[in-house]
Formats: C-alpha cells, structure tokens, sequence
C-alpha cells in the first residue's frame, strides 16, 4: 500500500503535462528540480549550524558568568579550560561556512 502512494505521488509530480506518461525529459527535469531542492536544504542547514555555533560562541561568557552566580564552583573553571579548544573549532566552522558562501557566490555571480 505505502508504496503504491509513494509511486502516485511520483507519478503526479514528475508527470507535467499531466498525460499520464512520464517522458524522459520530465524525468531529467524532475530529477533537476530533487537536486536543486536538496541543495537548497543543504545550505539551510549549513546557515543553521553556521548561526547556532556563533551563537554558542557570542553567549559562551554568560554561560561562565551564570554557573558562576548559580553557585557552581567548578563549572566556570572547567568551561575556561574548554573555552581555547571550543572557540577555535567553532571559529573553523563559521570560517568553513563564509569561505564556502562566498567561493560559491563568486562561482555563480
Ligand atoms: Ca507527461
């Protein structure tokens, strides 16, 4: 059953003019557009991490200063030891993330 309305849905997708037969050319034109939406996610996901790392980094100090005042004695001492290894990996991925966008702005633009 779920793979006969998995091969509808296909069908209803890929077919454009609607005749009821799929041509090669809308197979390529279908497969086209699958690609471009992947890529799409792709570099929606990319942006996502890229801004939650820098976030991270950005609210890094007020993490230290909040186990500070909830009185965690070791937490604030532990994140400094952290915080040279944890500031230099987030720094390479936001630094991979604007180095591949604008590699890719110049490619295309
Ligand atoms: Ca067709």
């Amino acid at each position: 059953m779920p793979k006969q309305s998995y091969k509808n849905a296909f069908q209803q997708f890929a077919d454009m003019d609607k005749d009821g037969e799929i041509t090669e050319q809308e197979l390529v034109h279908y497969e086209k557009l699958i690609e471009l939406e992947n890529e799409d996610e792709k570099s929606d996901a990319q942006r996502k991490m890229a801004w939650f790392s820098l976030s991270g980094m950005l609210l890094y100090p007020f993490a230290v200063v909040a186990a500070n005042l909830l009185g965690l004695d070791k937490a604030p001492g532990i994140l400094g030891d952290m915080a040279p290894t944890y500031f230099v990996s987030v720094a390479a991925i936001v630094a991979a993330f604007y180095g591949k966008e604008a590699y890719v702005g110049k490619k295309s633009g």
